[in-house]
């Protein structure tokens, strides 16, 4: 079933210069961007995207690191578009990332993870709606 997910390439990826390499795992998986942006949050921007995890120890942490350079954002569309997404990414913690994933080769630490990616329908539906109208997204 052909679907949409968001899709984060995080402020220490785009520092690293990894943006390309990231964008071409997406394309050669076969999710295709439908939407796509740069830009950097602001502290509350951040806070809401990730309202989630407020209850958490590095909610504050997050946010800051989140905003605190420009990062691109992206809405990814085919099939099985979330899982697929989910496993280019790796584990959250890139030391227990697979081989081959994104997170692997640009992440640093479970924080500075150089990529996110929604984790279900519903989430996926918030978070597009969050960063993108639907004028905006080419499907
Ligand atoms: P996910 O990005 O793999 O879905 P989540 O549990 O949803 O992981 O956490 C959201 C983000 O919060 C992570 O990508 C990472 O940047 C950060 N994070 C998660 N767990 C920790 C932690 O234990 N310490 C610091 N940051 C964390
Ligand atoms: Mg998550």
């Amino acid at each position: 079933m052909s679907e949409r997910t968001l899709a984060i390439i995080k402020p220490d990826a785009v520092k690293k210069q990894a943006i390309g390499d990231i964008i071409n795992r997406y394309e050669k998986a076969g999710l295709k961007p439908v939407a796509m942006k740069l830009m950097q949050m602001s502290m509350p921007v951040a806070e809401g995207f990730y309202a989630v995890h407020k209850a958490r120890p590095f909610f504050g942490s997050l946010c800051g690191f989140m905003s605190s350079g420009p990062c691109v954002v992206l809405v990814l569309q085919g099939e099985n578009a979330i899982k697929k997404n989910r496993e280019l990414m790796g584990a959250t913690d890139p030391a227990k990332a697979e081989a081959d994933t994104i997170r692997k080769a640009h992440g640093a630490n479970i924080e500075f993870n150089a990529v996110h990616g929604s984790d279900s329908p519903e989430t996926a539906a918030f978070e597009i709606g969050y960063f993108f109208p639907g004028m905006e997204i080419f499907g």
